[in-house]
């Protein structure tokens, strides 16, 4: 079970969570099920030896018993989960006890197609199709969209599911611990292809981090915006493709849907919305 026993902090977290909460809620199920048993056992018609007491009708000490042991498992769930919430915010850059090496993010943006899964290494100017590498230790910042239907970008072994949504643009924060050869995949149903929109994930040593930028760095293809719209159609079981270099801005051009010659970018139509007042209704403006 990659779940429980993940190689990344984040889902490290997401672990215990699961694990700490079920053996909570186990104080109650495990008793409940246990006296369930004795007390039908005890009280059988047969035994003569138990306590008959037809107009008993109310204990105070059974009463607090009753209610504070739920109570008391109710504001301890409570509590983790209001910890757990804001530690594990996707959208919450890693504190150092989280990414033991104090470094930037690396910044990787990835794209849900049909049926494949893009990344864009702004920093590098690089792109691969269905492979990605991250630096063991140090954090990533992931910012993910899609290009036409919705998806859920997860790799079990290093944080939990993120949607993936066209024309907007989410976030995760993580790092992966160990090196090591992980699976990734879409965990939101998108159509034909999505059985296979799987890919790799190489967590590696910072040297053979460099390296392997390097050798994509070297492939002679060009993500540029002819060659991502010929790759946006959708197409099966897609092989790895590496980028040596990538159109500037693709990202955002794709999260606003400009990137074919010609097309508006959504931003733009929004900003100019917002300069028209007349158009516009004053509670949206504020938001
Ligand atoms: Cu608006």
């Amino acid at each position: 079970m990659v779940v429980l026993e993940p190689s990344g902090a984040i889902a490290r977290e997401q672990a215990n969570l699961l694990v700490v909460s079920t053996l909570l809620m186990l104080l109650i199920i495990v008793p409940v099920i246990v006296l369930t048993f004795v007390f039908a056992w005890r009280y059988r018609a047969s035994n003569k030896d138990a306590p008959y007491t037809p107009e008993w009708d109310h204990s105070i000490q059974l009463e607090l018993l009753i209610w504070s042991a739920p109570l008391l498992i109710i504001i301890a769930l409570g509590a983790l989960t209001w910890i757990g919430t804001h530690t594990l915010d996707p959208y919450r850059p890693l504190d150092v006890r989280q990414a033991p090496r104090d470094l930037p993010p690396l910044k990787i943006q990835v794209v849900a197609l049909d049926w494949k899964w893009l990344f864009i290494y702004p920093e590098q100017g690089i792109a691969v199709v269905n492979e990605l590498a991250a630096p063991v230790d140090v954090p990533v910042r992931f910012e993910i969209t899609s290009s036409r239907v919705m998806n859920a970008f997860y790799i079990p072994a290093l944080a939990g599911m993120i949607y993936a949504m066209p024309k907007m643009q989410t976030t995760l924060h993580a790092v992966i611990n160990k090196p090591g050869e992980y699976e990734g995949f879409s965990s939101n149903y998108s159509g034909a292809g999505f059985s296979n929109m799987r890919f790799r994930f190489l967590g590696v040593s910072s040297a053979d981090f460099d390296q392997w930028v390097e050798k994509v760095k070297a492939e002679r293809q060009a993500l540029t915006r002819p060659a991502y719209l010929e790759l946006e159609k959708p197409t099966d079981r897609e092989p790895v493709r590496r980028y040596g270099e990538v159109a500037p801005d693709l990202f955002n051009a794709i999260v606003n849907r400009c990137v074919a010659p010609g097309q508006r970018c959504e931003s733009d139509m929004v900003r100019e919305m917002h300069k028209a007042p007349a158009a516009h209704d004053d509670t949206h403006r504020r938001q």
